[in-house]
């Protein structure tokens, strides 16, 4: 009686995580137009819904980088612009990671220091590696400007977070988690 309930209770939470059966990782290689490159890390543990991103990226301005996933991997067509937009299969408008709305594919900035060298260490509860929303095979990008998270006031504050030029970006590939 009370498993069907717990199931219903949990069902409307269309934009909390999702857990994978199996523990999953990818990974992305990110490259230029611009001059900043790097590799970034996924890895969900079976069963939980939190995606842990780990990674390095270089030659990067210092401060602040919008970096969000794309809705694709299509970096062939047109590089880095047929990504597309930010990753939205539930057509929210853009914000914070930490904001109840936001696209799924809002990660927020990621900052680099003086070096222009970030470290990315980080856990994201609203992408997912399986399931019908997996960010697998889709596009990750790192832009030149500051992710103002939707709160700028510029006409492309709620759908970009005004974070200017892409300067890198990859495709999310599935990598084996054993390794
Ligand atoms: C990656 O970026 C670093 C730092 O800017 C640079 O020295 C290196 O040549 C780049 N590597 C590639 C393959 O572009
Ligand atoms: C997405 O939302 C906007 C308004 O926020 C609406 O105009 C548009 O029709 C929606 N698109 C879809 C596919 O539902
Ligand atoms: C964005 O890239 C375009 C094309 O390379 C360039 O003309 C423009 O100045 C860049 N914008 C900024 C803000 O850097
Ligand atoms: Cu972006
Ligand atoms: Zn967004």
């Amino acid at each position: 009686m009370l498993a069907p309930l717990l199931a219903l209770l949990a069902l409307p939470a269309t934009l909390a995580g999702y857990a994978c059966y199996d523990t999953t990782k990818a990974m992305v290689r990110l490259a230029g137009p611009g001059t900043a490159n790097g590799t970034v890390y996924f890895t969900q543990q079976g069963g939980s819904d939190e995606v842990k991103i780990t990674g390095q990226i270089s030659g990067l301005s210092p401060g602040k980088h919008g970096f969000h996933v794309h809705a694709y991997g299509d970096i062939f067509t047109q590089g880095c612009t047929s990504t597309g937009g930010h990753y939205n299969p539930f057509n929210r408008t853009h914000g914070a990671p930490s904001d109840r709305v936001r696209h799924v594919g809002d990660l927020g900035n990621i900052e680099a220091g003086a070096d222009g060298v970030s470290h990315l260490d980080f856990s994201d509860s609203t992408i997912t590696l399986c399931g019908r929303r997996t960010i697998l095979g889709r596009g990750v990008v790192v832009h030149d400007g500051e992710d103002d998270l939707g709160l700028g006031g510029f006409p492309d504050s709620k759908t970009t977070g005004h974070a200017g030029n892409r300067t890198a970006c990859g495709i999310i590939a599935a990598v084996d988690p054993t390794k």
